[in-house]
């Protein structure tokens, strides 16, 4: 019973050290847990069954350490990488934490602080390619304002393209296997945040000069705090072929970035979503970008990381009885998910403007009684979600 719910390497789930090292600052309170040694998270989430780790630049190596410090930390992480087996698919660079970056860091107003920003990002890339990565997660959280005059939106757009340019001139002139994922947010920690949702990231990675080297990273919570669908907004990743990575977490509704382990929150957008990337065939990382409660002491926070894993699972479990039941497969045909499927005009333009049944002789009023069958589809799902199935 346990047993089909137990993470392996397979499964593909991994962590950011951020998020089990996570002290439980918050803006209102002091940190509740001590430091925790990278080396350590690696070995317990390598015990939990996790596959791969990722980090900031500073989680690993903490700002402003000398040349010295950052061999010998770098040398720790790897010895436990290792040991363990545990891989690195991604990496990131913290451009939010120092007050160097309080207007951010690709759009600050300051020249000089956008230079520092590029080559802090630049090192880490190094440090990325040399660990494996294979995607380099870029979130702007300081990208963004508070008031209006204070950000010239379009300028500071050129400014990010302009960025996002050079660091694929980087990486392509390095030779490096690595290709970045945008993450979006729509506030918090700035008032507002530039490349707010996945649509807005979408359409600007076709701005970009290599755009094939640029991907979305969304996060659950992040897309739920702008009240959007967030399986529709990765159903969307998908279709235009760009989700490079993702950040699974969980909120309940608009408010504070809550990053509650996965299938908290949201249950039933959580149920859609391992629906959606099992059935699309997803073979990405299933990263998790949580932040374990500060209430909890270090069990309670690997109980929240196992937890993680365990739902994704379930629901992974829960998604598959679902559509293998054949009275969901009457249901879906029911509410004509086959029909959806069949091109609209298979026979042209001109096919269906010569199509008289298509309009001059369309039954409207029958068309119009005809009912969708979504909530006996909808419960089938229910029941399922709620293993009554
Ligand atoms: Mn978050």
């Amino acid at each position: 019973m346990t047993e089909r719910f137990t993470p392996t390497p397979d499964h593909k789930f991994s962590f950011g050290l951020w998020t089990v090292g996570w002290q439980g600052r918050d803006p209102f309170g002091d940190a509740t847990r001590p430091h925790l040694d990278p080396a350590d998270s690696v070995r317990r989430l390598a015990e939990l069954g996790a596959y791969g780790v990722t980090f900031h630049d500073d989680d690993l190596i903490p700002f402003g350490a000398s040349e010295t410090e950052r061999e010998s930390h770098i040398k720790r992480f790897r010895q436990a990488l290792d040991a363990t087996g545990l891989i690195v698919p991604m990496a990131t660079t913290n451009l939010f934490t120092h007050p160097v970056f309080k207007d951010g860091g690709f759009t600050a107003n300051d020249r000089d602080v956008r230079r520092y920003a590029l080559r802090k990002v630049i090192r880490n890339i190094d440090l990325a390619a040399e660990l494996g990565a294979k995607t380099y997660v870029a979130w702007g959280g300081r990208e963004g304002a508070e008031s209006g005059a204070a950000k010239d939106v379009r300028v500071a757009l050129d400014r990010m393209k302009e960025a996002f340019d050079l660091l694929g001139d980087y990486v392509t002139e390095q030779g490096y296997d690595l290709r970045f994922a945008i993450e979006p947010k729509p506030n918090e920690p700035r008032g507002d945040i530039l490349l707010p949702t996945v649509g807005h990231a979408l359409a600007f990675i076709e701005r970009l000069e290599r755009p094939e080297l640029y991907g979305v990273n969304p996060e659950v919570g992040h897309e739920q705090m702008a009240g959007l669908n967030f399986p529709h907004s990765i159903a969307q990743a998908l279709w235009a072929d760009k989700l490079f990575h993702i950040d699974l977490n969980g909120q309940s509704g608009i408010k504070y970035d809550q990053d509650l382990r996965f299938g908290a929150g949201d249950l039933r957008s959580a149920f859609w979503l391992v629906d959606l990337l099992e059935s699309a065939g997803y073979d990405g990382p299933r990263h998790f970008d949580f932040k374990p409660p500060r209430t909890e002491d270090f069990d309670g926070v690997w109980e929240s990381a196992a937890g993680c894993m365990r739902n994704y699972l379930i629901l992974k479990e829960r998604a598959e009885a679902f559509r293998s039941d054949p009275e969901v497969v009457d249901a879906l045909r029911a509410s004509r998910l086959d029909e959806l499927a069949r091109p609209t005009a298979e026979d042209g333009l001109a096919g269906l403007l010569a199509d008289r049944g298509a309009f001059e002789d369309f039954d409207v009023d029958a068309a119009a009684e005809r009912g969708m069958a979504f909530e006996r589809l909808d419960q089938l799902a229910m029941d399922h979600l709620l293993g009554v199935r």
